[in-house]
């Protein structure tokens, strides 16, 4: 799948927001997040498409780290990609909503941005975590990205600037019109 050219939301144009579809490896940002499992060893969806991309030193880097708890997330070098990052997080794994799915989501998101943060990146891209095999429902999911990166923006000077990149036709129906983008 081709990537479609990022276009800005011009109905929200101070929120920095981005919304792109395609292959999230192909981005030019400073960092792209990559829906990781505990172990940071690789997997497949955008994780095995990642580690495809930057190729086996990301791996070698991800074994020094020794695993991720779900909700936070941990930066490694971007090594092939475009991207100078990788900021690796771990989404949880749907099980009907009563396990702290949501708040952990959340956690992801923001946990991420607190990476990108304290390294001064000015732009990071985001996949629809946990949306693939891990099964969380994509409206919902969708939800609590938009809201948790909105009022990051808000409250923090870096990152300046967020693209959500969504590679399936239903994220990226949810996210047009979550973001109001034509
Ligand atoms: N670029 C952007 N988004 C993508 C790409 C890509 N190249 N490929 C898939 N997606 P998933 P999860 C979307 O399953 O649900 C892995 O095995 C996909 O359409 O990759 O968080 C890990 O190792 C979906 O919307 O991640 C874990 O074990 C979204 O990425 C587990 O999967 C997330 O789907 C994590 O599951």
């Amino acid at each position: 799948m081709g990537l479609f050219t990022p276009f800005r939301n011009k109905l929200m144009p101070s929120e920095k927001i981005t919304l792109a579809k395609g292959d999230i490896t192909t981005l030019g940002v400073d960092a792209i997040v990559n829906a990781a499992n505990t172990t940071l060893l690789g997997g497949g969806g955008v994780d095995g498409a990642i580690h495809r991309a930057a190729g086996p030193e990301l791996l070698e880097e991800c074994k020094t780290i020794g695993g991720c708890p779900t909700g936070e997330a941990r930066i490694t070098k971007g090594y092939n990609l475009l991207a100078s990052y990788v900021i690796h997080t771990v989404g949880p794994v749907w099980q009907g909503g009563h396990n702290s799915e949501k708040e952990l989501l959340q956690n992801a998101y923001i946990n991420s941005l607190k990476l990108a943060k304290e390294h001064k990146l000015n732009s990071i891209a985001f996949p629809n975590i946990s949306t693939g095999v891990y099964g969380f429902p994509k409206q919902l999911a969708a939800q609590i990205a938009v809201d948790s990166v909105k009022s990051y923006l808000k409250n923090n000077k870096y990152p300046k600037e967020v693209v959500f990149v969504c590679f399936d036709d239903e994220n990226y129906a949810l996210y047009r019109t979550l973001l109001s983008v034509d």
